[in-house]
């Protein structure tokens, strides 16, 4: 990031034109940008914080820019910690241009993408892992990610960290204390309580390190895609669970050719569907290669829907799709129930079994609720203390907990200091996630994904 002593600039609004637009400054001179260029009926006006003014904005030749709504937000209670100013102006890329060009000419800069929640995370009114919170919040596409970030910008995670990091440090101050002892060795029942304290945390930090993949699947969505023999019905399941006409249907094998991917959203979580080729052999060189493409498509698949035609005889080539797929995250469906004549011998199968009939909407929302259950398994929106969303909090978790781990490990025969070194390398791993130890790289990283103004 630039310096951090200059007085910053930018949009808070998306460009374009729009009813208002809202420019941001944060900075020692955002108060003294609006005393010299701001003013109702000719006055300038005293400016107490947190209010809003009507007035105009003038340039430096003193023609009027726009008629204007201010606010100036004394620190530290504002969301850089800084002096904050907005302006509410008419939503005009031009209105907004003129103003970013006054402010420049007062010696105030354009802001980097994410450089006001940065200064807020510099001032310590946020850690690093709200500040990813505010980005996700953002970006949120459901509602479940939209209440899932605001629980991460609310500190729920943060204090979940901190309250480990605290029994971390509590039983590394007491075994430092004994380092200085050189004779002494730790009391039996200490090393037992010591032993039981740390384990607790361990499972804790453990179950927090299980909960990412269900985090990202409320944040990033989930991909769902279809398998099965040519006429199963997989293109009719895909239209059903859409409730759209979106893949052909026909009753030749092997209409589908290529991948055929549609979003919807299911209990607030972004599901990408798609629809396959029939898994079969062919001379055909396109079908060759609309199954080669179903296959990689299924190979990255969060859950594979295995389809089987339930009236037609069971075929050794549908048991060999399913075998390709064990170990996935699967459903098997019987479809076609409307015209099934006897039930098929599944026991080749041992995960989930959901009976449908695509083509008359049967059994699709028990389908529904076993996706989603499979997806987030036993996990209820704010029933969960807090879950893992970011990749870079789940992999500094996991090194946290494996120094535990060693620690636990070693507790009865390594000497003290030793002992003491697992416990600062896992507070070292805590801290990096809240951000109480980063290094630029990392924060480079984080920081230049936000929008520009935020
Ligand atoms: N009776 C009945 N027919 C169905 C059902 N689902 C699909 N069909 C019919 O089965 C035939 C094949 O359906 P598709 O959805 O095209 O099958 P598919 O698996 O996508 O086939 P390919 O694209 O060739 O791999 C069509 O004639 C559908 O109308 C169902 O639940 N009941
Ligand atoms: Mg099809």
């Amino acid at each position: 990031m630039a310096n951090n002593k200059d007085t910053i600039i930018a949009p808070a609004t998306a460009v374009g034109n729009s009813g208002i637009a809202i420019v941001r400054i944060s900075g020692e001179r955002a108060l003294s940008f609006l005393q010299t260029y701001f003013r109702n009926n000719k006055k300038h006006i005293k400016l107490d914080s947190h209010r809003l003014y009507l007035g105009r904005l003038f340039d430096v030749a003193d023609l009027v820019i726009d008629e204007v709504m201010v606010v100036y937000m004394s620190p530290p209670g504002t969301y850089t910690c800084e002096p904050v100013v907005e302006i509410h102006c008419h939503g005009s890329r031009q209105i907004v241009r003129k103003i970013l060009e006054l402010a420049q000419s007062h010696h105030i800069r354009l802001a980097q993408p994410g450089e006001f929640t940065y200064r807020a995370y510099l001032n310590g009114r946020i850690d690093l892992i709200q500040a990813e919170a505010v980005s996700r919040l953002i970006h949120s596409s459901t509602d479940l990610s939209r209440k899932s970030a605001l629980q991460q910008l609310d500190g729920l995670l943060s204090r979940q960290l901190h309250y480990f990091s605290s029994t971390v440090k509590q039983v590394l101050v007491y075994i430092e204390a004994w380092i200085d002892f050189p004779e002494e060795v730790l009391p039996e029942e200490n090393i037992q309580q010591i032993t039981d304290s740390i384990s607790h945390i361990y499972r804790q930090m453990n179950d927090l390190a299980s909960t990412y993949k269900k985090g990202q699947y409320v944040h990033s969505g989930a991909t769902v895609a279809l398998a099965g023999l040519p006429n199963a019905g997989k293109s009719s399941l895909m239209n059903a669970l859409l409730q759209q006409e979106r893949s052909i249907v026909s009753s030749i094998p092997g209409t589908t050719r290529d991948t055929i991917e549609q979003s919807f959203q299911l209990e607030g979580i972004e599901i990408r569907l798609v629809d396959t080729a029939g898994l079969r052999s062919s001379d055909d060189f396109v079908e060759q290669e609309g199954v080669r493409r179903a296959k990689a498509a299924l190979s990255h698949a969060d859950v594979v829907l295995l389809v089987l035609d339930g009236s037609v005889t069971l075929s050794d080539q549908f048991a060999d799709i399913v075998s390709s797929y064990r170990g996935t995250t699967s459903v098997l469906i019987i479809n076609k129930t409307d015209i099934m004549s006897h039930e098929p011998d599944l026991r080749f199968y041992d995960g989930p079994v959901v009976r449908v009939s695509a083509k008359h909407g049967d059994g699709i929302s028990e389908l529904k609720d076993k996706i989603v259950s499979l997806l987030l398994q036993d996990y209820l929106p704010g029933a969960e203390p807090s879950y893992l969303t970011e990749q870079r909090h789940y992999e500094a978790l996991v090194a946290a907990t494996s120094h535990l781990d060693n620690f636990l490990g070693n507790i009865n025969d390594v000497e003290l200091d030793l002992l003491s070194i697992d416990l600062r390398d896992c507070l070292q791993s805590l801290a990096s996630i809240t951000g109480e130890v980063s290094s630029e790289a990392v924060l480079d990283e984080i920081f230049s994904s936000f929008c520009i103004g935020k």
